[in-house]
């Protein structure tokens, strides 16, 4: 078997591999209340029909450094798995990829997901720069410039012709491109006119029922995009 996809783990296993949250489910998303860097991971759970948690972290208590000084990186989010416990939000995407079968079905499509991953990271350092330092003075230039980061995009979409960027079936790249596109859609509603597989890809997963359901949720619509309010 391809080590890059190991057997989906049971619920039991999981359950028995976990000492300390168990009961309440395989997966804890620990994050600010925004949507921001786990916005991709969390479709990409709803997908996949998995259930988590959420331990949402308030600025203030933030602040108090606790939770800070034991995170790898000093920064959240962190994903607990049992009693694994990761950071780094594309790191996560990786490990649901390989925990979902999202990552490809042979180890080149995988290294063309992790492509297509970090190309979209590109994209969402460029949107986060905008939206965190720049929103007021750069916010024009960045939507004029959008096209010529579409665009690559598109022509990996229009080649594959599968509806998704790699294979045949959605990747954890595939949910972060999502992602990064609705949020894209609204700074700018127009943004994906002239790329039409882009646009199809976007009503697509838009239209997947498990996607639709969580997008539709409270859960999901009471978050703000980013943590500064701007989008
Ligand atoms: C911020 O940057 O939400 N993590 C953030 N900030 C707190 O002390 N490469 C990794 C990854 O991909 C980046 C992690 C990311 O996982 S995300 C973090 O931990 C720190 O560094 C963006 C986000 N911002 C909102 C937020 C809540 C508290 C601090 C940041 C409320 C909003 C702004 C200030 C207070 Fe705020």
């Amino acid at each position: 078997m391809c080590r890059l996809q190991p057997p989906v783990p049971k619920l039991k296993e999981i359950a028995e591999y976990d000492s300390e949250v168990g009961e309440v489910g395989p997966y804890t998303i620990t994050y600010f209340g925004v949507r921001g860097r786990c916005g991709a991971m969390r479709i990409m759970m709803a997908d996949q029909g998995q259930e988590w948690k959420e331990i949402v972290v308030d600025f203030a208590d933030w602040m108090k450094g606790d939770l800070k000084a034991t995170c790898v990186f000093g920064q959240l989010p962190k994903l607990e798995d049992g009693g694994f416990a990761l950071y780094q939000s594309n790191a996560i995407l990786r490990h649901l990829g390989r925990n979902h079968d999202a990552y490809g079905k042979d180890g080149k499509e995988a290294a063309l997901i992790d492509m297509m991953c970090d190309g979209v990271e590109d994209l969402r350092l460029k949107y986060v720069k905008m939206i965190y330092q720049e929103y007021d003075t750069g916010k024009d230039v960045y939507i004029k410039d959008l096209p010529n980061h579409l665009d690559k995009f598109e022509a990996v979409m229009a080649k594959n012709k599968t509806g998704f960027l790699v294979g045949d079936k959605p990747s954890f790249a595939d949910y972060s491109l999502f992602e990064v596109l609705l949020n894209h859609l609204v700074l700018c509603s127009s943004c994906l006119d002239t790329f039409p597989s882009l646009k199809s890809f976007v009503e697509k997963m838009s239209a997947r029922p498990k996607i639709k359901t969580f997008l539709d949720s409270e859960a999901y619509k009471k978050l703000p995009i980013n943590g500064n309010g701007k989008q």
